[in-house]
């Protein structure tokens, strides 16, 4: 009896003990939920306001970006830092304003690395915080310090400013290299078939989407004919390197696949991942699965795609228990285009779809559909699921979510809006320098204030107002969204304070 008795008491003591230890694990674990979740970053390539169906879209549904609007914020007033890609990502990583550094503008393939290593960056931030730090997609922020040979590890790159891991398209779907780069070192490579690239001239007896148009499938409308890869004209000449160039029409797929494997090899620790889609950038190239099934042609094909994968993303998250313990920011790196410099039926096959969702301009504008992009943040079980007409931009990510993660970055242009990210306040910017090619602007409050610029205001190829006027303009776009009204003579109160907050922030 004794013996029994003993044995019960101990396996009881042992019992409670084992309870204990897993209260005291579950309150760890929770403790790092609040504090160390993981971040993803889902960053588009030119889709538009109106290109996603909780933002408006009717021609067009977009089920699983609309799953991350619903049951998170969804922002009315989030904007990117620029109207083209290569600022916008460096504002995105670095923080800065994309107008302080003269380099940043839309880059070759074969430019130099942007961000210095010395630089503040968004992964450099979270690292220190002992996060894990990956990009999957699209790169276009440079590599290298110029000359790059491709033949051996290209570097600095994405590990030397942040990244554990890079597994990247060096600049845009559209230019050479067309080939994947692994933390550095081009996918597939034949060291007997070595690559070369140059922007400049061609390598001798290549063909060109000029010289050999027999062999080019999407025709080009303007720029787009040097080499030819898979059936389509790029920008820049690229000899060799013939096993190692990528499939467009399996893009999408192997990179979700690659954010799929980050994601499930790295549960264990905080992991901060930026998952930069190509879509719907030119060429495109969905995959045959996807191909027609818009009724909008291929762009609209390939937003249905980036549509499915981040919803096959998501699926991961949910099947290795991390939606609850994963912070999701959903965006655009600027505003949208159709004819982008390939007959792809962007524009033929538009019909009542519009990817300004009601703004004025587009890729390469500084009116509103420039800038003003789908912006969500979701948190299952964090975020209360609500809209906000907040002024956020992307360069504050940097600052918001060092205060998520328990540190501050006062370094930098971006400012700490984690309460408005997080659903928790309205207060956004009181003031934002958006930039587009160049020219820049004021938003303050719901005033917009472009100064006069010289140049044509229609770029004609790409079919877009980019804002270029010989005088001041001002709108108010809580009344005028779509920018009709300038009022900069009606209102030189108004226009003169503008100018001044301007002056301020950009220096005369
Ligand atoms: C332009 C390209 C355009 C696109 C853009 C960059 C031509 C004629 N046009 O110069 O097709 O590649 O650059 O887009 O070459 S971005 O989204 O990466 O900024
Ligand atoms: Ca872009």
């Amino acid at each position: 009896y004794l013996s029994l008795l003993i044995l019960v008491t101990v396996t009881l003591f042992i019992g409670c003990k084992s309870d204990k230890n897993k209260e005291e694990v579950k309150q760890a674990a929770e403790e790092n939920i609040s504090t160390k979740p993981n971040i993803v970053v889902i960053y588009l390539d030119d889709l538009g306001y109106g290109d996603v169906s909780s933002y408006g879209a009717t021609e067009l549904q977009t089920p699983n970006i609309d799953a991350l609007a619903t049951g998170g914020i969804k922002f009315t007033n989030g904007y990117a830092s620029s109207a083209t890609c290569t600022p916008s990502r460096y504002a995105l990583l670095t923080g800065m304003y994309p107008w302080r550094n003269k380099k940043a503008k839309i880059l070759p393939g074969t430019a130099p690395l942007l961000i210095s290593t010395e630089q503040q960056t968004l992964p450099k931030m979270l690292k220190a915080q002992d996060y894990q730090t990956a990009i999957v997609g699209k790169w276009h922020l440079g590599l290298g310090t110029g000359m790059v040979n491709w033949n051996q590890r290209v570097s600095p790159g994405p590990n030397e400013v942040g990244f554990d891991e890079a597994y990247i398209l060096a600049a845009t779907q559209d230019r050479v290299p067309t080939v994947y780069i692994d933390n550095g070192n081009v996918v597939g490579l034949d060291p007997n078939d070595p690559i070369s690239v140059n922007y400049k001239e061609n390598f001798k007896g290549e063909p060109t989407a000029v010289s050999n148009p027999e062999m080019v499938d999407m025709k080009w409308h303007h720029g787009h004919n040097n080499s030819i890869v898979n059936g389509i004209g790029r920008i820049g000449y690229m000899k060799g390197g013939e096993a190692a160039k990528w499939s467009d029409v399996d893009m999408a797929d192997h990179f979700l696949e690659k954010a799929q494997n980050y994601v499930k090899t790295h549960k264990n620790k905080p992991f901060f991942l930026y998952y930069a889609m190509q879509q719907p950038h030119v060429p495109r190239t969905p995959h045959p699965r996807f191909a027609g099934k818009s009724g909008l042609g291929p762009r609209g094909d390939v937003i249905l795609e980036a549509d499915w994968c981040i919803g096959e993303f998501m699926k991961t998250l949910k099947e290795e228990g991390l939606l609850e313990n994963t912070l999701i920011v959903f965006s655009s790196d600027n505003g949208p285009v159709l004819n982008d410099g390939y007959y792809d039926d962007a524009v033929e096959k538009i019909g009542k779809h519009d990817p300004n969702g009601g703004l004025r301009g587009g890729k390469y504008s500084i009116f509103e559909a420039g800038t003003r992009v789908p912006f969500i943040t979701y948190w299952k079980g964090k975020i209360q699921p609500g809209t906000s007409d907040a002024i956020v931009c992307q360069m504050d990510l940097l600052a918001s979510l060092a205060n998520l993660v328990g540190t501050e970055d006062t370094t930098t242009d971006s400012q700490d809006l984690l309460n408005v990210l997080m659903g928790e306040s309205k207060k956004g910017r009181e003031n934002l320098v958006i930039e587009a090619t160049g020219k820049t602007a004021l938003r303050h409050g719901d005033w917009l204030m472009i100064p006069p610029y010289k140049g044509k205001n229609f770029r004609e190829k790409v079919g877009i107002e980019v804002g270029n006027l010989p005088d001041f303009q001002l709108y108010n776009l809580k009344e005028d969204l779509a920018q009709k009204n300038n009022l900069a003579t009606s209102n030189p109160k108004k226009l003169t304070e503008m100018i001044a907050i301007f002056e301020s922030l950009r220096g005369k």
